[in-house]
C-alpha cells in the first residue's frame, strides 16, 4: 500500500458558525478559530476541515455562497483568514477548505446574470428548463422538500435547486463552469491551502434528459438515481485533477451521497487519477426508515458492523476510506450509536471513538465530539434553526404524513442543529462560546461538558481522544493495518484486528449497557491492553466487559 500523509492524518472539523466567538456578535468567526488553534494542537490533530466560510447569504448557513473569492462578513476578513492559515501551519496544522460548486447561492453575481435573460453570456451556467403543461418540467423533490425546482418569471423558466431555493445547480456541462470553478480552486491553492473537502460533488452530473424519479414518499420523485454518480462525473474530476490537484500537495475527500463501493474505487483510486478520498454515507442510513432519514430507530449491531467491514474490506489496497461518526449534518454520535445518559454518556463516547479510530482509514473528529457532548432537547419546531429540519416539519407534518409530535421526536434525534449548538468550552457564560447572544441556543449541559473542565482531567474523554490520536501517529499498523472482521453475529460486541507483518491488534468494544463475557482468542492471551476505556483491564483467557467497554489488546 502507497503510504502518505493524508493517510496517516487525523481531521478535525470546525464548523465556524458554532466553534468561538471573538467579538461577542454571537457568532463564531475566524479570529475565534485562530485564538483556539493551542487547543487543538493539544488535541494532536494535524488537518482542519473547515466548514464554508466565503461570503453567502447563509441560507444554508455558507453552504450557498454568492462569492467563493471573499469572506463572510459575520466571520472577518480575508487578513484574519490569511492569519488562521499562518498560525496554523506554524504549528503544523493545515488546513482544508470547502468547495460548495454543486450550486452556489441564488445571489452569486452568475446567477444574477443568468436569470436575468435567454441571451445573457451566463443563462447556461445553471440548469434551466421549459415548463410542462404549466408545471415544473419533472416530478424531482429537493433534499431540502418541495419541488427541485422554481420558476422564474424573467426567463419564463424553470431552474433546478437539489437543495434549497435559493441554491441553484450549476451546469457542469459548460466549459464555461468548469473554467472559472478550476480557476478558483487554483486560486485557493495558490494562497497556501491544504486541500478541499467537495461538498455533494458525487450530484455535478446530471443524467440525459432528466427523467422523472419513483414517488415514495406520496409527494415527490426520488431524483437521487439521475443526479448522483451522474454520467460524467468522473471525467470532470479527472479533469479537476489535471487542472489544478495534481499541481499541489493536497488532502481532497468528496463528500459523495449514493457513493457505491465500486464507485468508491473510481472516485478514490490509489492511482490518483480523481481524489484522495470519499465519504460515504452507506453507515449514516441504515437506522432512516419510511421517510428517509425521519426516523427514531435504532442501528442493529449486526448491520452497522456488516457495512462498515465491507468498506474496510473492499477498498483495501485499490482506495481509500475516510472515517467518520458524525458532521454537521449529523446528530451526535454518542446521542445516536452511543448512550448519553449522565451514567453512561463518557464511557460509550470512549468506545465509539475507540471502534472508529482503530479503523483503516483517515479519521474525522466533529467538533466537540471529542468532548462527547450530546443532542440537544429542543422543545418545538421554533427552536430549529436549519433549513432542513423546518422544512421537513412542514412538509411532512402539513400534508398529514407524520403527526406533530412522531416529527418533533424524529427531529430530536435526527436534526443537524443537534449538531450545530456552541462548542462548549467552558462551564462559564454562554459555554465561553460568546459574550454576547448566542446565534443558536447552547446546550444546557455545558456545566457538566466543556473543553476546560475535560482538558485538564486524565480520564476525560478529551484525553481519551488524545491518546487516541497519539497512538496512531505512533503505530503504523493503526494507519496500514489489514482488518478483518471477527464474531460479525453477535449482536453486542463489536470486534475486529488488525495485523501488519507480525504485529497484530485486536479490538473490542461492547456497545451495549449489558455486561457480557468475552473468550479472548489465544494469541491475545496476557498481552498488553494498549488503550480502554476502563481501569483494570487485563487480557486474560477470558474477559468480563463492562457497560461500554472497549479495549484494544496488542499482540
Ligand atoms: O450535504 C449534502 C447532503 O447530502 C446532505 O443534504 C445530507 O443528506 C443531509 O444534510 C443529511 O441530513 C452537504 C452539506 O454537508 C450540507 O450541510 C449542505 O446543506 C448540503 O450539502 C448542500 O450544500
Ligand atoms: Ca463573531
Amino acid at each position: 500500500m502507497k503510504k502518505a500523509w493524508w493517510k496517516e492524518s487525523v481531521v478535525y472539523q470546525v464548523y465556524p458558525r458554532s466553534f468561538c466567538d471573538s467579538n461577542g456578535d454571537g457568532i463564531g468567526d475566524i479570529n475565534g478559530i485562530t485564538s483556539k488553534l493551542d487547543y487543538l494542537q493539544e488535541l494532536g490533530i494535524n488537518v482542519i476541515w473547515l466548514s464554508p466560510v466565503y461570503q453567502s447569504p447563509n441560507d444554508d448557513n455558507g453552504y450557498d455562497i454568492s462569492d467563493y473569492q471573499a469572506i463572510m462578513k459575520e466571520f472577518g476578513t480575508m487578513e484574519d483568514f490569511d492569519r488562521m492559515l499562518e498560525q496554523a501551519h506554524e504549528r503544523g496544522i493545515k488546513i482544508v477548505m470547502d468547495l460548495v460548486v454543486n450550486h452556489t447561492s441564488d445571489e452569486h453575481s452568475w446567477f444574477m446574470e443568468s436569470r436575468r435573460s435567454t441571451d445573457n453570456p451566463y443563462r447556461d451556467y445553471y440548469i434551466w428548463r421549459e415548463g410542462k403543461d404549466g408545471k415544473e418540467p419533472n416530478n424531482w423533490g429537493s433534499v431540502f422538500n418541495g419541488p427541485a425546482w422554481e420558476y422564474d418569471e424573467n426567463r419564463d423558466m424553470y431552474y433546478l435547486h437539489m437543495f434549497s431555493r435559493k441554491q441553484p445547480d450549476l451546469n457542469w456541462e459548460n466549459p464555461k463552469v468548469r473554467d472559472e470553478v478550476f480557476s478558483m480552486m487554483n486560486w485557493w491553492c495558490e494562497k497556501g491551502i491544504d486541500g478541499f473537502r467537495m461538498d455533494v460533488i458525487s450530484m455535478i452530473s446530471k443524467a440525459e434528459g432528466l427523467p422523472d424519479g419513483e414517488v415514495r414518499d406520496g409527494l415527490h420523485g426520488d431524483a437521487s438515481p439521475y443526479v448522483q454518480n451522474g454520467p460524467h462525473v468522473h471525467e470532470y474530476l479527472q479533469e479537476m485533477n489535471r487542472r489544478v490537484l495534481s499541481k499541489y500537495d493536497l488532502l481532497t475527500v468528496g463528500e459523495c451521497a449514493g457513493v457505491t463501493i465500486e464507485e468508491a474505487k473510481r472516485y478514490a483510486s490509489e492511482k490518483g487519477t480523481e481524489l484522495n478520498m470519499v465519504f460515504q454515507f452507506e453507515h449514516m442510513g441504515l437506522d432512516g426508515g419510511e421517510f428517509s432519514k425521519w426516523s427514531d430507530r435504532k442501528v442493529k449491531l449486526t448491520e452497522l458492523k456488516e457495512n462498515l467491514s465491507k468498506w474496510q474490506n473492499e477498498l483495501e489496497g485499490t482506495a481509500w476510506n475516510s472515517l467518520y461518526w458524525t458532521n454537521h449534518d449529523q446528530p451526535r454520535v454518542v446521542s445516536r450509536f452511543g448512550n448519553d445518559s449522565v451514567r453512561y454518556r463518557e464511557v460509550s463516547a470512549k468506545m465509539l471513538a475507540t471502534c472508529l479510530h482503530m479503523m483503516q482509514g483517515t479519521p474525522y473528529v466533529y467538533q466537540g465530539e471529542e468532548l462527547g457532548m450530546t443532542n440537544m432537547e429542543f422543545d418545538t419546531v421554533d427552536d430549529f434553526c436549519d433549513i432542513e429540519s423546518i422544512n421537513a416539519y412542514h412538509e411532512y407534518v402539513d400534508s398529514g404524513k407524520i403527526d406533530g409530535e412522531t416529527m418533533m421526536r424524529y427531529l430530536r434525534y435526527k436534526s443537524r442543529d443537534n449538531s450545530r449548538t456552541p462548542m462548549q468550552w467552558t462551564a462559564g457564560k454562554n459555554a465561553g462560546f460568546s459574550m454576547g447572544t448566542p446565534w443558536m441556543k447552547v446546550n444546557p449541559n455545558y456545566e457538566d461538558i466543556n473543553a476546560e473542565e475535560q482538558v485538564k482531567r486524565a480520564d476525560s474523554v478529551f484525553s481519551y481522544y488524545k491518546e487516541l490520536i497519539r497512538l496512531r501517529r505512533e503505530k503504523e499498523i493503526i494507519v496500514y493495518g489489514h482488518y478483518e472482521l471477527l464474531m460479525p453475529e453477535d449482536e453486542k460486541l463489536f470486534v475486529y484486528s488488525r495485523s501488519l507483518g507480525d504485529e497484530k491488534l485486536l479490538v473490542v468494544c461492547n456497545f451495549t449497557e449489558e455486561e457480557t463475557v468475552f473468550g479472548v482468542p489465544e494469541e491475545f492471551v496476557g498481552k498488553k491492553v494498549l488503550i480502554g476505556n476502563y481501569k483494570e483491564q487485563e487480557a486474560a483467557s477470558s474477559i468480563r466487559l463492562r457497560p461500554y467497554e472497549a479495549l484494544v489488546i496488542e499482540k
